[in-house]
C-alpha cells in the first residue's frame, strides 16, 4: 500500500513548470539547441497526462467497486481533434499552465498549436462520438468508447490549381503522448476458415469456427476527462497485429519475405480510415475493420464481466449496453451471439435474450447510398460462422413477421435481413434493428422520416423500439475552450455554471436589450473575426475586411449539402457588382471549406468551381471592399475552433429531408452566429429555440421536395428568373474557366437536370432573398447583435450533455458514479 500511496500531483503554475522542464530535459533529452517545436508540446502533454492518470485509476476503481451498469459506445470513428487544451480546461489548470510557462519565457498557445489533430473520423458522425465521450465523463456516467487506432487518419487536403489533392495523414509519426498501450488485454480475432459441428460433454450438438487466420487486437487506452469532476473515462482503440504463428510457418520454410508480407496483411486492418462519409465503402478490408472492432470489444467486455462476476451471464443483459454508432459496428449483434454460444456455452434463446437486451442502434442517415449492405459471398468467405448466425436470426425473425402478417410475402421480402438477387446482400441496418431494443434518429425530423419511410415496416411491428435523440455538441470545446473572450463575458454576466449546465445561457436573454452589453459582445466578435481573418490571410492569401459579414459554410463537400447553391449566390453578388447594382451593399466575406471523398467526382468539381470563382472575384478590382471569397483547405476540428467564434452567418442550406441533423449548425449558434437555412435536420429545432425572427429561413420543406419531384422543371425556373439566368449565363459562357473549357459541364448539367435530386434551382430564389434579408439585418449593427446574443442564449438545448442525459434516461439507465477518494 505504501508503494501505491502517492501524494496528489500539484496543479499550480510552479508544479506544472517543474514537471515540464523535467520531461523536456530528462525524458526527451532536449536542450537549448533543440529547434523542434514538438518537444515542448510533448513535455507539457506528459505533465498533464500524469495529472489525469491518478484520476483515471480512481474512476476505474469506483466503477469496479460499485459494480455499476455500463455502456460501450462502439464506433468506427472518433474525431477527437487536439487533446492538450481540452484536458487542461477540464482539469482547470489552463491559467496555471499559462503562468508556469510564461515564467519560463514560453507562450502556451505556441505549444498547443503544435499538436496534430487526431483525425480518426470523417465528419459529423465521428465528431459526435467525441462530444458524447466528453459529456459522459462530465455527467460521470460509466461509458467506455471502443474504436480503431488507425495509423493514418483522415487524409490531408491540398488545393492545387483549384483542385483537391489528398496526402496521407501519418498522425502518429511523432508518437502519441495520450495513449497507453495495454498489451495485457490483447485479444485474438478469427477470420476465414469454416464451421463444424460437434457434441459437447453433455452430448449437445454445438458449432465451432475452425481453420481461421487469427489477427491480434492490441488495445491502446486514451483518457477522457470530465469537466472539473475528477472523472476520467476511457476510449479504447484497437490496433491490429500479426500473431506469432502467422509468420513462423513461412519463416521456417525459408520464405522470410512472405512471412513479413503476411504480417503486414494482418496489420493492414487498422492502417487507414475509409474517407467516405456518405456512401458505403463496400470493400473487404472495411468489413474486416468492422468485425475486428466488434469482436475485440465484445471479447473485452465479456472478459471484464467474468473477472467481476464469473461465468454466470444471467444478469449480463441488465448490467450492460452496447450503443452502435450507425450500422458500421452492426455485425456486433451476430458476434455477441457467437461468443455467448460458441465460447461461453449459452443456448440460442438465452444468448438472444441478452443480445436484445443490450444492443441499441443509432441511425445517422437516410441517404440510400450510405446504407450498408454486404455481399453474402463475402461474409461466407470472411466470417462463415457469423453468416450462419445471421441466417438463423433471419429465419426466426421472418417467422415472427409471418405470424403477425400471415401470407404477406411482399412484406417478408422487404423485411428480410437478406436482400435476394443475383448477388444476395446482408442488410446491416435491418440486422441492427432486429438485434436491438432501441433504435434512434438524431433530430426530430430525421426520426420522423425514418419511421414514415425507411423503417416503416419495422415501426409497424415494434413501435416502442423507435425514439429520437437530437444531437448536441460539447460546450467545453465548442464554447469555453475555443472562444475565451466570450467565455469571460459569460462568466462575468451569468456566473460560471453554464459550462456544466448550458440551459443557464437563457439568463443572457435580457442582456440582448442592453446596448452596453451588445457593444462588449461586438468587441469580442470583432476580435474573433480578426483571428480568423489572419488565418485565412496566411493560408489562402485572401484578405477578409473586418466590417464584412463573415458568411461561412464548412462541412464535408456533398451535393445534398449544396455548396453549389452557395457559390451560385456568390456569382449572383459578383454579377450585381459588375452591373453597378451596389446601393445599400453589405460587404461580405464568404468562406467555404470541406473535404470531398477521393472518389466523389462531382464533389471534387464543386471544390474546383468554388476555387475558380474565388480567383475571378478576388482579382477583380470592382469587388474591392464589397466581396471576398476563400476556400480554406484541410478543414478539420482545430480549424473549426477558430472558424466558429469568428462567424456571423452560418450556412445550413441542405436539401430538406437529407441532412439527418447537422452539428456544425449548433457550434455556430453557440458562438453567436445567425443561421441561414432550410427546414432540415436540427435546423428546425434551432429555429424553434431561437425564434423565427432570429433565423433566415428559405426553401422547400421535406414534403415539398418530394411532391415537386414529379414535375420539377429547372429549365423553366432558370428561364423565368433573371438573376438565375444571368448566373447560369456566366457559368455557361466559361467566365470562370477561361482557358479550361468544359471543366464545369457536369456541374452545370446537374443544375439543369429535371432529375436533380438536390433541387438546387428550386431553392435559388428563396435563398438569394433570404441572403438579402441577412445582409440588410447586418447593416443595422444593434439589430444584428441582438440576434447574435439571442442565438447564444437559446443554444442551451444543443449541449451534448442534454443529448447524453436523454440517452441515459431512455436507453442506458446508468447511475452517475463518482471516482473514489
Ligand atoms: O449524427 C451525426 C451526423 C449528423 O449530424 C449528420 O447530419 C449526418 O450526415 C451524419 N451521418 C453520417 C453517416 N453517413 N452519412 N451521410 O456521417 O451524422
Amino acid at each position: 500500500d505504501k508503494f501505491f500511496d502517492l501524494p496528489p500531483l500539484p496543479l499550480d503554475a510552479e508544479g506544472l513548470a517543474k514537471d515540464f522542464r523535467h520531461y523536456y530535459a530528462y525524458t526527451f533529452g532536449r536542450d537549448r539547441d533543440s529547434l523542434s517545436v514538438y518537444y515542448p508540446y510533448k513535455a507539457l502533454a506528459t505533465a498533464v497526462r500524469d495529472r489525469l492518470m491518478e484520476r483515471w485509476k480512481r474512476t476505474r476503481r469506483a466503477y469496479d467497486e460499485t459494480d455499476c451498469k455500463r455502456t460501450y459506445y462502439l464506433s468506427l470513428e472518433f474525431l477527437m481533434g487536439r487533446t492538450l487544451s481540452n484536458a487542461m480546461l477540464n482539469l482547470g489548470i489552463e491559467d496555471a499552465a499559462t503562468q508556469g510557462l510564461y515564467d519560463l519565457g514560453i507562450d502556451l498557445e505556441e505549444i498547443t498549436s503544435n499538436e496534430p489533430d487526431a483525425g480518426l473520423g470523417n465528419g459529423g458522425l465521428g465528431r459526435l462520438a467525441a462530444c458524447f465521450l466528453d459529456s459522459c465523463a462530465t455527467l460521470q456516467l460509466p461509458v467506455r468508447g471502443y474504436g480503431l487506432r488507425y495509423e493514418y487518419g483522415m487524409f490531408r487536403q491540398l488545393i492545387e490549381n483549384g483542385e483537391q489533392m489528398e496526402e496521407p495523414d501519418h498522425w502518429l509519426r511523432n508518437g502519441n503522448p495520450w495513449e497507453l498501450e495495454r498489451p495485457k488485454f490483447t485479444q485474438r480475432i478469427p477470420f476465414g476458415g469454416y464451421t463444424e459441428t460437434y457434441h459437447d460433454h453433455a452430448g449437445r450438438p454445438k458449432t465451432r469456427w475452425v481453420g481461421t487466420h487469427d489477427v491480434l487486437a492490441v488495445p491502446y487506452d486514451i483518457p477522457i476527462p470530465g469537466y472539473r469532476n475528477d472523472t476520467v473515462n476511457t476510449l479504447r482503440l484497437w490496433k491490429a497485429a500479426a500473431t506469432d504463428e502467422f509468420n513462423l510457418g513461412e519463416f521456417n520454410a525459408g520464405s522470410y519475405p512472405e512471412s513479413v508480407a503476411q504480417k503486414n496483411a494482418a496489420e493492414h486492418i487498422t492502417m487507414v480510415l475509409y474517407p467516405n462519409d456518405a456512401s458505403e465503402n463496400g470493400k473487404e478490408l472495411r468489413l474486416r475493420q468492422q468485425f475486428f472492432l466488434a469482436s475485440a470489444s465484445i471479447k473485452d467486455v465479456l472478459r471484464d464481466w467474468i473477472r467481476l462476476h464469473g461465468a454466470d451471464f444471467s444478469r449480463f443483459g441488465e448490467r450492460n449496453c452496447f450503443q452502435l454508432n450507425d450500422t458500421h459496428p452492426a455485425v456486433s449483434v451476430a458476434e455477441l451471439m457467437r461468443q455467448l454460444m460458441d465460447e461461453h456455452g449459452l443456448e440460442w434463446d438465452a444468448a438472444w435474450a441478452i443480445t436484445r437486451q443490450t444492443m441499441a442502434y443509432t441511425n445517422h442517415t437516410l441517404l440510400p447510398e450510405a446504407l450498408e449492405r454486404w455481399p453474402v459471398r463475402l461474409f461466407r468467405q470472411l466470417l462463415p460462422r457469423i453468416l450462419e448466425i445471421i441466417f438463423e436470426i433471419n429465419a426466426r425473425f421472418l417467422a415472427e413477421v409471418a405470424t403477425r402478417w400471415p401470407g404477406d410475402t411482399n412484406r417478408q421480402r422487404r423485411m428480410s435481413l437478406i436482400e435476394e438477387g443475383d448477388d444476395p446482400q446482408v442488410r446491416m441496418a435491418w440486422l441492427a434493428i432486429v438485434g436491438s431494443f432501441s433504435v434512434n434518429g438524431v433530430a426530430a425530423l430525421h426520426s420522423e422520416l425514418l419511421i414514415d419511410g425507411l423503417f416503416r415496416d419495422f415501426h409497424d411491428l415494434w413501435p416502442n423500439k423507435f425514439n429520437n435523440k437530437t444531437n448536441g455538441v460539447t460546450p467545453r470545446r465548442w464554447l469555453a475552450m475555443c472562444n475565451p473572450g466570450l467565455r469571460d463575458l459569460l462568466d462575468e454576466t451569468i456566473g460560471t455554471d453554464w459550462v456544466k449546465d448550458l440551459s443557464q445561457l437563457e439568463r443572457l436573454v435580457p442582456f440582448a436589450e442592453d446596448a452596453a452589453f451588445r457593444d462588449r459582445w461586438h468587441a469580442i466578435k470583432q476580435d474573433n473575426k480578426r483571428r480568423l481573418a489572419e488565418q485565412i490571410s496566411q493560408i489562402c492569401q485572401v484578405e477578409f475586411p473586418l466590417d464584412a459579414i463573415f458568411d461561412v459554410q464548412v462541412k464535408r463537400i456533398h451535393e445534398y449539402k449544396r455548396q453549389l447553391l452557395n457559390i451560385l449566390h456568390v456569382i449572383h453578388l459578383y454579377n450585381r457588382i459588375k452591373h453597378g447594382d451596389t446601393a445599400n451593399w453589405t460587404p461580405r466575406a464568404v468562406l467555404i471549406g470541406g473535404k470531398a471523398a477521393p472518389g466523389y467526382v462531382m464533389a471534387k468539381q464543386i471544390i474546383r468551381l468554388i476555387n475558380k470563382v474565388a480567383q475571378v472575384v478576388n482579382a477583380d478590382p470592382a469587388t474591392e471592399g464589397l466581396l471576398r471569397v476563400a476556400f480554406v483547405p484541410d478543414y478539420r476540428v482545430s480549424l473549426m475552433e477558430v472558424i466558429a467564434p469568428g462567424t456571423d452567418l452560418s450556412e445550413q442550406i441542405s436539401t430538406a429531408g437529407k441532412e439527418a441533423s447537422g452539428t456544425g449548425n449548433m457550434k455556430f449558434m453557440m458562438n453567436g452566429a445567425v443561421t441561414i437555412g432550410t427546414l432540415d435536420g436540427a435546423n428546425i429545432e434551432i429555429r424553434e429555440q431561437v425564434g423565427e425572427d432570429h433565423f433566415f429561413l428559405f426553401g422547400l420543406t421535406a414534403a415539398g421536395v418530394e411532391s415537386l419531384r414529379q414535375h420539377y422543371d429547372p429549365n423553366s425556373l432558370i428561364a423565368n428568373d433573371p438573376a438565375l439566368r444571368e448566373v447560369m449565363n456566366l457559368l455557361e459562357s466559361g467566365h470562370f474557366n477561361q482557358f479550361e473549357g468544359g471543366i464545369f459541364d457536369q456541374v452545370i448539367f446537374s443544375i439543369r437536370n429535371p432529375h436533380d435530386p438536390w433541387m438546387t434551382a428550386a431553392d435559388f430564389r428563396g435563398y438569394i432573398e433570404a441572403q438579402e434579408r441577412a445582409a440588410a439585418a447586418y447593416r443595422d449593427r444593434h439589430h444584428w447583435l441582438r440576434m447574435s446574443v439571442l442565438n447564444t442564449a437559446r443554444s442551451g438545448h444543443f449541449s451534448s450533455d442534454r443529448t447524453i442525459s436523454e440517452y441515459n434516461r431512455d436507453i442506458w439507465r446508468l447511475t452517475p458514479t463518482k471516482p473514489q477518494d
